[in-house]
């Protein structure tokens, strides 16, 4: 695979593609460098057919400590507004194969958000999460006041972007904003991310693609639409011969053979 400067990019697993934020003297921070290389290594992982499922972490220490606040300080409002300032950071919800975000250390700020954009996040006990931008004197501006509310409901929402304050791996899995904190040890959370994109990359790859079209589908679209939106997705798969598979080797008590087609 291609050689990056701020990200590494492996297969570790059948199906998997791993990218790693590699930033480490800056606690991973968000660079625009960054980013063109994180959206170049999601599209081609995205393109490539024998990935079925992509994990996104960082360091033990941090998955992302936020936007690059150095590269940031000095910016004008004419330049963030003429020149589109980060508005490349919506590429990642564009990407039609599950991204599962694998968190140990900091996720703060655009961490914190890059981490809301994946499907599925993972954390490590030592995770801690936050949207300190209001230190700062601003707010989140890649997705965390809407994606966290919509997560986690307004009043508390409302106490960690007012306040700032950090919150932990334990709290966000009680909220929900992430599915699992997995066991101490170094490398855990990569390691049971990677097994979980194995396992999704094993399913038929179109009805797995569907079913995250789907499930995004409730954070836009009204209840009606949204049913009727699975509804037809659902009625779609039966022109697939993963659909014809599954269901033949249901039958025949045998173990599926998808061929993604
Ligand atoms: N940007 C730039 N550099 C950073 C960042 C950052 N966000 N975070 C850490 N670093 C650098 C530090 O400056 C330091 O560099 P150096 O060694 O050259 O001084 C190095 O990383 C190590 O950091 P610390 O020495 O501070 O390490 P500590 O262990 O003492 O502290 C913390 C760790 C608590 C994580 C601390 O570094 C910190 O508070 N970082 C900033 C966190 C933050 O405020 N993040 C939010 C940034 S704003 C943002 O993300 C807006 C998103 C907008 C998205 C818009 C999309 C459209």
């Amino acid at each position: 695979t291609k050689q990056y400067n701020n990200i590494l990019t492996s297969k570790p697993e059948t199906g998997v593609g791993l990218i790693t934020l590699n930033r480490p003297k800056a606690l991973n921070a968000l660079s625009s460098p960054l980013m063109l290389e994180l959206n170049e290594a999601l599209a081609e992982f995205d393109a490539d057919d024998s990935v079925g499922a992509i994990v996104l972490t960082g360091s033990e220490r941090a998955f992302a400590a936020g936007a690059d606040i150095k590269e940031m300080k000095d910016k004008e409002f004419s330049d963030v507004y003429k020149n589109r300032f980060l508005e490349n950071w919506t590429a990642m919800t564009k990407i039609r194969k599950p991204v599962i975000a694998a968190v140990s250390g900091y996720a703060l700020g655009g961490g914190c958000e890059l981490a809301l954009m994946c499907d599925i996040i993972l954390a490590s006990p030592t995770a801690v999460f936050g949207q300190p931008e209001i230190n700062l004197g601003v707010i989140p501006g890649g997705g965390g006041t809407q994606r966290l509310a919509l997560a986690i409901g307004k009043s508390r929402t409302m106490e960690l972007v007012l306040t700032g304050r950090n919150f932990t791996a334990q709290e966000a899995e009680k909220w929900g904003v992430v599915s699992k904190v997995v066991g101490e040890g170094e490398g855990q959370v990569v390691k049971e991310a990677v097994e979980m994109g194995k396992l999704i990359a094993s399913k038929g790859q179109i009805a797995v693609q569907a079913g995250k079209e789907a499930v995004n589908a409730a954070y836009e679209l009204t209840l009606a639409e949204g049913l009727r939106f699975e509804r037809r997705l659902f009625h779609g798969l039966f022109a697939t011969k993963d659909q014809k598979e599954g269901m033949a080797a249901f039958a025949e008590k045998r173990k599926a053979n998808f061929t993604h087609s």
